[in-house]
């Protein structure tokens, strides 16, 4: 058995965190060693070409002593329940002896002199997050926006060494592991299924994101979603919904700015933005503007500022993304709704506002969820369900009854039956409430495809007139 040598750090994960973390114990001047659990992990020949004297493990970590090691830091795509680790990670929750397991964000914590605002949730997390970093740069501060959205946080704190605030995006997988956030301000958006796989049940997977409140001096929580409010009653909490709004709430009401009453953007009775002002479209994506107000507002930024970036903001790619319309039908793209929730809010969003159906397109891996409350909306709003990849089968079951649903083996033949049955006024809705990485590297790419063959079926038809 290989062991770690005494008073080195183990990092695990040759991913992108890996990298990162690897690349600041450099410059730390830390003694550390690599793992991963898998024999031949992808980025393995990059590293040892970046780090030719760093020793690496790969394989189990049941095959590694850990012992003499004097913390092992973790990427998020490694459960620190992993045999080999499960040991230390009951010790480090029991508050035990070194070595502590920890992952890439408590390291950031440790070495980070600005404020940091934090968005977590199952759903609409790199929205807000590049709404708030958006904002924040509109008003003027140096900010840093990465995390689980784009660059990892460990290489954004090397490349903005006089950042006065960092925007993280950050999920279950970073917060679980991370001991001590102190966040200046951190928004918990919605909770819904999601990584069940991962975390067991919805209890184990809420309690890792309640982890973006630990040492927190502000909370922004959803007030139609209780679970989502800290359990520490000293934190000072705000609260945005989309009904007319408390007090001290972010909401939306009718209000009359002498042009007949309109639904605004409010802060309590104050009126901020006439919703038909944002580029954003839907009722979820005003949830998502009001919770980057009531951050942005904590934060000090000018309303001013925040303003021109919510008239500006078109949105994500792959985020309900309009890819393009022929024949009177609507094509979008929303390959990053990967799990239900994110897919009812799709489906209720878009649905609602068509002259014709939805044609729904879903499937891929289904990380454990439970499909059925996808059935009555799609009974509401689809003219049938296509669905492909690895849990198609659980997913018609889950969803048939009255709407028609037609399994196809992958994507592409999805969207050839999609084309024929689509009527004029409908709108094709690729929104899988599933990973992609059964048939596709990542939702980019799954995403990507989509357009590409929309776009080639768009040309034909021009080429036919
Ligand atoms: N893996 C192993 N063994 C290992 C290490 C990794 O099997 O020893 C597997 C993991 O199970 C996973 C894959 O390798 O399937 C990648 O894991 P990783 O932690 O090495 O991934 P990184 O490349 O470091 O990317 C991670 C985040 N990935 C995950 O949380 C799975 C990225 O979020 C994040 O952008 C990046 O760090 C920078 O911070 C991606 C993601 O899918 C976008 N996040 C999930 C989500 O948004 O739903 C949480
Ligand atoms: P995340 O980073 O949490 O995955 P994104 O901003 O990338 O969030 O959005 C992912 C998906 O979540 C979108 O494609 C859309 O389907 C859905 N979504 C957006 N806003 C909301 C919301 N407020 N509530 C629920 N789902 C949403």
């Amino acid at each position: 058995m290989s062991r770690v040598p005494h008073g080195h750090t183990l990092v695990v994960g040759l991913g992108l965190s890996g990298g990162a973390i690897a690349r600041h114990l450099v410059r730390l001047g830390t003694p550390f060693m690599m793992a991963d659990t898998r024999r031949d992990p992808p980025g393995l020949e990059a590293f040892r070409h970046a780090h030719p004297d760093i020793e690496v493990h790969c394989g189990p970590l049941t095959e590694l002593d850990l012992q003499a090691a004097r913390e092992v830091v973790v990427s998020p795509g490694v459960d620190p329940r992993t045999p080999g680790l499960e040991a230390l990670w009951e010790q480090t929750l029991a508050g035990g002896e070194a070595p502590r397991v920890v992952g890439e964000i408590a390291l950031f914590v440790r070495h980070c002199a600005a404020p940091v605002a934090a968005i977590t949730g199952s759903n609409a997390k790199s929205t807000v997050t590049t709404l708030l970093g958006e904002m924040a740069q509109e008003a003027g501060r140096r900010v840093a926006v990465g995390g689980n959205l784009g660059t990892p946080a460990l290489d954004l704190l090397q490349d903005n060494p006089d950042a006065e605030l960092f925007v993280l995006e950050l999920s279950s997988f970073q917060l679980e592991t991370t001991p001590r956030l102190a966040a200046a301000t951190a928004a918990f958006l919605n909770l819904s299924e999601d990584h069940l796989d991962r975390h067991g049940d919805m209890s184990a997977y809420r309690a890792a994101k309640l982890g973006i409140f630990r040492g927190a001096a502000h909370a922004v929580v959803n007030a139609e979603e209780p679970l989502t409010w800290p359990d520490d009653p000293a934190i000072p909490r705000e609260a945005f919904t989309t009904q007319p709004p408390r007090a001290d709430e972010w909401g939306i009401a009718d209000y009359d700015d002498g042009q007949g009453g309109q639904p605004w953007l409010m802060h309590g009775k104050t009126p901020l933005l006439a919703v038909a002002d944002m580029r954003l479209p839907g009722r979820h994506n005003q949830a998502n503007a009001l919770a980057a107000l009531a951050m942005g507002h904590r934060l000090g930024l000018s309303l001013t500022a925040m303003q021109h970036v919510l008239r500006r903001f078109p949105g994500l790619p792959h985020r309900g993304e309009l890819v393009g319309e022929g024949q009177g039908i609507r094509w979008i793209n929303d390959s990053k709704g990967t799990n239900v929730g994110a897919t009812l809010a799709a489906i209720a969003g878009i649905g609602t506002t068509l002259e014709g159906k939805l044609v729904w397109l879903g499937g891929g891996l289904g990380k454990g969820a439970d499909f059925t409350p996808l059935k009555a909306p799609l009974e509401r709003h689809a003219r049938e369900a296509i669905v492909f990849g690895t849990d198609a089968p659980c997913l018609a079951g889950a969803i048939e009854g009255t709407l028609p649903v037609t399994r196809t083996r992958d994507m592409a033949e999805a969207l050839e039956h999609a084309a024929r049955i689509a009527w004029p006024g409908d709108c094709v809705l690729l929104s899988p409430a599933c990973a992609s990485l059964d048939q596709f590297p990542n939702y980019m790419a799954r995403g990507d495809a989509f357009r590409d063959w929309v776009n080639r079926h768009l040309a034909s038809l021009d080429n036919r007139l």
